[in-house]
């Protein structure tokens, strides 16, 4: 059996229907396979960054492995950002880079380059294909490692003139890799944890991701509710682990060391359950003091302000069960409130960023969501409602992500109305995914919110420095014509000026598959999210 197509079966036996890539001549026996046969089916993306985040969203929303193709060592060098957003979410990825024909490759041919070395610092492990003997082995342990906990990228490096090799006469047929799974805590393990929760006077939840990956989404509603204790989202987490209306949810944690501090500091016990520790962008002080647990995957865990009482390696969902049976009967805790804001009244003249956001929100209930709207994060998680898994964003500050996220998620969730509201600056980064999504024909939704500047970076210099803008962060010359850009991958468009167009443009949405459109809304420039202060 060819390699490629031993490749391909393994892949199609394990579940994977698509390979998100941008090929080149080194992958052309690949991809000339795909298609055929119940092989994965190829999708085209126009460029690697965005390959690589559309087989993100693609496994973020199917909660399994996310296949991507890059091309050698210009095409891995450009998917570098979005690998690693990946690794820093733990997303299970396995990216196929192709490699020089090896008969030339001492003579430095173009496309040749050092692929083990660059891909080294985001991927969770390299393989690279030598010959007919270890092909089937490496392929086999590469989708072994991509499955196995803590996720994140792995890659596969295969030279061209191994794609049509036979793999070695001995290799038996393709069959399903085999997982080691990760165990849950012991019931000694549980007994400890229910009494470090149990005797605290106020103990809290924090959940991350993990708690998504492990299916743990009713586990968490239920323990926090028997204790009594309110769960908090860490901050930069890149999919809802519960649902954003449960009422034990507190909010997403600040990405501020002194402003969880803050928050924190009425809880005399804080159980995280996944994660490695919280993670902020702009250096403030803080340290939590309280007594602290932790329950994930990653073994590389940081120890956060201080050692854990305990931490366990352990599945969260039978984890947080055994817990729950532990506990002494329910109790009545102290409830903590989800901050609130109150959304801007009605607008006067021009549009109002929390507005928009508000009313965007209320419109489609049942949306599933992909955020990068810069600054308008901190809204868009004040007001979600979204269930576990109906909302992401990119959780490693790396922008650019979204757009071909969104057009991941939609093609795992064909049936939900996903809407992508992406903030003008981030959303120049990957445009090309427009053409997947229109090539596609799918229905999506994106928001560019039009306020012509970075406004992230102005309020990151204000607390840096006091200063309140730059010029280097505007972007009205020339000004960015979303509508044009929509019209050029062949998505609908509407250009929004005023709520009234605004309201109408959300509801002619409504309507059951629309296809792709982009809603390029212009907001008062001058206007500045209400929770801004909250951003970092
Ligand atoms: C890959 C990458 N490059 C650069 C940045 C730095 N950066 C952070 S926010 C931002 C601007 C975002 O602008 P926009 O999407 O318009 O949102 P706004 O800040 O206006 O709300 C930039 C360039 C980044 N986070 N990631
Ligand atoms: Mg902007």
């Amino acid at each position: 059996m060819k390699i490629s197509d031993y490749l391909l079966k393994i892949l199609s036996l394990n579940g994977v229907r698509f390979i998100f890539g941008n090929p080149g001549t080194t992958e052309i026996p690949l991809v000339r396979r795909c298609g055929q046969a119940e092989m994965p089916e190829y999708v085209i993306v126009l460029n690697e960054l965005a390959a690589v985040a559309m087989a993100d969203g693609y496994a973020r929303a199917t909660r399994s492995l996310g296949v991507v193709n890059l091309h050698a060592a210009p095409g891995l060098g450009n998917a570098i950002g979005a690998l690693y957003t990946a690794h820093m979410n733990h997303t299970p990825l396995l990216a196929l880079v192709g490699a020089q024909d090896r008969r030339h490759a001492h003579t430095g041919p173009t496309l040749h380059g050092p692929l083990v070395e660059m891909a080294t610092p985001v991927a969770k492990a390299t393989y690279t294909l030598a010959s007919s003997y270890d092909a089937s082995f490496h392929i086999k342990q590469a989708l072994r490692t991509a499955l196995t906990y803590p996720f994140g990228p792995v890659v596969l490096i295969c030279p061209l003139d191994l794609w049509e090799a036979e793999t070695e006469e001995s290799e038996e047929a393709p069959a399903p890799v085999t997982l080691p799974a990760l165990p849950g805590i012991s019931e000694h393990e549980a007994q400890l944890l229910a009494r470090f929760l149990g005797d605290a006077r106020h103990p809290a939840l924090i959940a991350t991701d993990e708690v998504y990956w492990n299916k743990a989404e009713e586990e968490i509603a239920t323990l926090s509710k028997k204790l009594g204790a309110p769960v908090y989202v860490a901050p930069y987490t890149g999919v809802t682990p519960l649902s954003l209306s449960d009422s034990q949810f507190a909010g997403f944690l600040p990405p501020n060391r002194q402003t969880w501090t803050a928050r924190l500091q009425s809880h005399d016990a804080l159980l995280l359950l996944g994660g490695r520790g919280l993670r902020a962008t702009l250096y403030t002080p803080g340290r939590l003091r309280q007594q602290k647990a932790w329950i994930g995957q990653d073994t590389s865990l940081l120890g956060l302000d201080g050692e854990y009482v305990v931490a366990y390696v352990a599945d969260l969902r039978s984890s947080l069960r055994l817990i729950h049976e532990k506990l002494s009967p329910a109790r009545a805790g102290r409830s903590v409130l989800r901050p609130s804001f109150e959304p801007p009244a009605r607008l006067s003249g021009k549009l109002h960023p929390s507005w928009v956001i508000h009313t965007m929100l209320q419109a489609f209930p049942q949306a599933v969501w992909v955020d990068e709207s810069g600054l308008s994060t901190t809204d868009v998680r004040t007001w979600s409602k979204a269930a576990p898994g109906d909302y992401f964003s990119n959780g490693s500050g790396g922008i650019g992500w979204a757009l071909p996220a969104t057009v991941g998620v939609q093609m795992a969730r064909p049936e939900r109305h996903i809407v992508g509201i992406i903030g003008d600056g981030s959303m120049m980064y990957a445009s090309e995914a427009m053409w997947t999504a229109a090539h596609r024909h799918l229905h999506i939704t994106v928001i560019v919110l039009a306020n012509a500047h970075y406004a992230t970076l102005n309020t990151a210099l204000s607390a840096l420095t006091g200063q309140t803008s730059l010029d280097a962060f505007s972007l009205d010359t020339p000004s960015l014509d979303f509508t044009h850009l929509a019209q050029a991958y062949g998505w609908n468009y509407v250009c929004i000026e005023t709520e009234e167009i605004f309201n109408r443009a959300l509801a002619d949405l409504l309507a059951p598959n629309k296809d792709n459109t982009l809603l390029e809304v212009h907001l008062d420039p001058e206007a500045v999210p209400i929770t801004a202060s909250e951003h970092f």
